[in-house]
């Protein structure tokens, strides 16, 4: 046995032990969980590109293939129904033999309609858990998603397995590589486009592998939160890059944001001081704390740096108070990360799904849990020059302690965002982006 296999079957085992409680708890013999379908595009006989259900690549790294299903009921050996069709169109999956094969007993699939005769004849004891609900009516299912075993399951995903860090350690060092290689285009003067090129060079990676879409944005554009555009022509100048991009590995996410000023100006000192900000408050990570107090914390953070910038006269805590910084700041400072970029769980307070939501004053946050070892996060403050945000500054009562001259001077910036993916130790924090090798 490799450290691999080792790593994966302790795995296994531990999604066993937690099928076996979310079972019990919705008094039911098991789970059906399905792989997902292949989705045409409307009046066309085109799909979409196949997005696997985060609850079948939990149990293996199987993330390209439709049509496939598990039955677990957390005691018998998993029961892979694999999808293998006879098409001479597409790429067919080869034979399963990976690391991952001794831990099911798998039966091979030829027709997605054929499911029935693999599936447990008495469908009562059983829930399907995915996405096609009509077609768990055809097959007879009555019990769809159940939501005591589902928020059983999302709960616990938080605590990740030895197999689940090893994979995202991986998925950074990926990421890594493909920040570096837009780092070097930026510089080099190239295009958003070219840049996403660059990264996608680097990772091996597509547009349609990556976990979630890159954000390669030039100048101003680096103060759209979600710019998912990639612009072809070079801007006039090259003054600012913020590239929010990340990798997959084995269906696991990467998620790492960085900044760059194109040689040093006004902008590249407020980029270095979001990077200590973003250092600080990793270390602010630790068993027991409320994740949300990080998102406090990074407010008063943020005050800090405008007010050393200049850009606000005030004192850091009245900046706060005035909620200044929620113009400049005006996201939630991170996240779970896992199977799913923004994985699921952060907003329940307990295994029953008891909610837990954002406060009110910062409802962008996805997490309010207590932070616990296992559980890994993006710890990601930002700094923009929104002008739709700043014009409602600028008709508030806080106007008058803006020094609107200078806020002018970093607007041709558009923003700043540093984003590392941590892991949460019983003793220390496991900065995999910056062990990976990214400054
Ligand atoms: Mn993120």
């Amino acid at each position: 046995m490799t450290e691999q296999d080792d790593l994966y079957a302790a795995h296994i085992d531990i999604l066993q032990q937690r099928t076996r409680e979310a079972v019990e708890r919705e008094g039911i013999e098991g789970l059906v969980i399905h792989s997902g379908q292949s989705k045409r595009l409307f009046l066309d006989d085109n799909h979409y590109p196949f997005k696997v259900n985060p609850q079948f690549k939990a149990w293996l790294p199987v993330i390209d293939n439709p049509n496939c299903w598990l039955v677990v009921n957390g005691i018998d050996k998993p029961k892979l129904i694999f999808y293998r069709p006879l098409d001479f169109w597409h790429k067919v999956p080869p034979e399963p033999d990976d690391f991952w094969v001794d831990c099911f007993d798998i039966v091979m699939l030829k027709q997605a309609d054929m499911v029935e005769k693999h599936l447990p004849y008495d469908k009562s004891g059983f829930a399907y858990v995915g996405e096609y609900i009509e077609v768990a009516g055809a097959l007879g299912f009555e019990n769809v998603n159940p939501d005591r075993a589902l928020h059983y399951l999302h709960y616990h995903r938080a605590y990740k397995t030895d197999y689940e860090l090893a994979c995202m350690r991986e998925a950074n060092k990926v990421a890594v590589a493909g920040h570096k290689a837009a780092a070097a285009a930026f510089n080099a003067g190239e295009s958003e486009f070219n840049i996403n090129l660059a990264y996608n060079a680097a990772t091996q990676q597509g547009d349609n592998d990556v976990p979630y879409t890159g954000i390669v944005a030039l100048n101003e554009h680096c103060s759209i939160l979600h710019y998912m555009h990639y612009d072809t022509l070079k801007p006039a100048s090259h003054r600012s890059f913020l590239i929010d991009a990340g990798a997959n590995f084995n269906g696991y996410a990467a998620d790492i944001t960085r900044t760059y000023s194109f040689g040093k100006t006004i902008f590249s000192e407020l980029i270095s001081q979001l990077n200590s900000l973003t250092i600080e408050l990793i270390g602010q990570l630790k068993p027991g704390i409320d994740y949300a107090d990080i998102h406090r914390s990074a407010h008063r953070g943020i005050a800090n740096i405008l007010v050393n910038a200049g850009l606000v006269n005030l004192s850091a805590e009245d900046c706060v108070a005035q909620g200044i910084t929620r113009t400049f700041f005006p996201h939630g400072i991170g996240h779970f990360l896992g199977l799913q970029v923004h994985d699921v769980g952060g907003l329940i307070a307990d295994d029953r799904g008891t909610p837990n939501p954002a406060p009110e004053d910062h409802p962008f946050l996805r997490c309010t849990r207590t932070v616990e070892a296992r559980q890994v996060f993006t710890i990601e403050p930002g700094l923009y020059f929104i002008d739709s945000l700043l014009a409602d500054l600028k008709s508030s009562e806080a106007t008058k302690y803006i020094n609107w001259d200078k806020v002018d001077q970093y607007r041709p910036y558009g923003g700043i965002r540093i984003e590392d993916n941590i892991i949460v130790h019983r003793d220390n924090n496991e900065n995999m982006t910056r062990l990976a090798g990214l400054d």
